[in-house]
Order: C-alpha cells, then structure tokens, then sequence
C-alpha cells in the first residue's frame, strides 16, 4: 500500500468518524528549503512525506504561491504534462505564456514561479526548493465552518 493510499483511508475513517468535515480533497503541502534537482526532490518527497507536490485546481495553486519564497518544483513531468509524479491525471494547468516551450532543450520538469504562480518547464537538473505533498493536519477538536460554503 502507497503512502498515497494510507493517507486516503486515513482521511475516510477520520472523515466518517464525524469528528470533521476535512474533505479528503483538501491538500497540505510541506515547503522544503533545500535545493536538489527534480529526480532528488521526488525521492525525497516519497520517502519522507507522500510525493511530490500535486496541484489540482487554482486553490491548490494559490496556496503554494502563498508558501513560495523562491521558485520551487511541482511534480509535473514532461508530455504530455497532465500525469504528475503521484500518478494522477489533472486537466488543471497554470502555464505561463508560451510555455512549456521546451527551450532551450530538454525541459522535462515543471517549476512553479514565486513571482507569479505561474509553471515553467525546466531542465530537471537544475537545483530549485521544492513543496512535498502531506496528509492534512487534522483539528484537536471540530472547528466551526462558519462563512464557508457547503
Ligand atoms: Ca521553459
């Protein structure tokens, strides 16, 4: 069984549990100020915490713009750049203009912009700080969702 997998039962016996209404969806990442290359960063990401990170929609997105101080890594990797490094599919993407534009050559990895938010592909050997992705911190007690929607 996956790390990846432990997680998500986690979250359903906690879900039904009804202690929370945590949504399984939700993502935590874990910023690491090291830099390695991709290939490293995703053996670390694997051994230490799930993967590397995985971002889902714009929320996810924000969130690690939010966290970012230097350009960091994402666990997107080459064609057709819509399978991340966790083996899941996601059709939600936040390319800058004209990339991935593969120049000057083998960019293979995706990098994430502090500046902007927004994905370059890069060549994976260079050295960049990186966001691995973690099960959720779960609440000591159920918190008032209040103002939230759902
Ligand atoms: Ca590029």
């Amino acid at each position: 069984m996956s790390k990846h997998q432990k997680c998500s039962i986690f979250y359903i016996l906690f879900v039904s549990s009804g202690l929370s209404s945590i949504s399984a969806n939700n993502r935590e990442y874990h910023f690491v100020n090291m830099k390695k290359t991709w290939v490293d960063v995703q053996s670390y990401c694997r051994e230490k915490f799930i993967d590397l990170a995985t971002i889902n929609n714009a929320d996810d997105n924000q969130k690690l713009l939010s966290l970012s101080q230097n350009n960091v890594w994402i666990g997107l990797y080459r064609e057709p750049w819509t399978l991340w490094s966790d083996n899941s599919n996601s059709t939600f993407n936040n390319w800058d203009d004209k990339q991935p534009n593969n120049n000057p050559a083998q960019q293979e990895c995706g990098s994430l912009l502090a500046a902007t938010g927004k994905w370059h592909d890069s060549q994976c050997e260079t050295l960049y700080t990186f966001f691995c992705l973690k099960c959720p911190a779960f609440p000591q007690e159920p918190k008032e969702a209040a103002g939230w929607g759902g």
